[in-house]
């Protein structure tokens, strides 16, 4: 979609350090990494965010969280062993601030609960 950073470097116009990508999904450093590891997964599909999600983008949510598995297993911090955090933002008071669907993959540190 013209416009959209998240397509911008799934298109490879935009820099970005891809750590993972498949058929339907492509994984990449945040730029302001708030753990250790810090990586975000989007659909190569452009979808605006999780309320937007229906039956009709099934295989690219499944796509997103076998990279975002696949991304924690290249890390070091899959679980049992370690573990780490899957979130995805939705509007103003989540902060949500790039409008293509995203999966933030957090780890490498301990996590608190409930998040700030
Ligand atoms: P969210 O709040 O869920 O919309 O998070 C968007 C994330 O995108 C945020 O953690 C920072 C990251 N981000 C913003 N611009 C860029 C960029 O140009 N490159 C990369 N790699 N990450 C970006």
């Amino acid at each position: 979609m013209a416009d959209c950073l998240f397509c911008g470097i799934v298109a490879g116009e935009v820099p970005a350090e891809i750590v993972f990508e498949s058929e339907r999904a492509v994984a990449f450093r945040d730029v302001n990494p708030m753990a250790p590891v810090h990586v975000l997964v989007v659909p190569r599909r452009h979808i605006v965010n999780a309320s937007d999600v229906t039956s009709a983008h099934a295989d690219d949510v499944a796509a997103l969280f076998e990279a975002a598995r696949a991304v924690a297993e290249a890390e070091g911090i899959a679980a049992p062993e370690r573990g780490y955090r899957l979130v995805m933002n939705v509007g103003a008071d989540a902060t949500n601030s790039v409008p293509h669907l995203h999966v933030h993959v957090l780890g490498g540190r301990s996590m608190t609960w409930p998040p700030g």
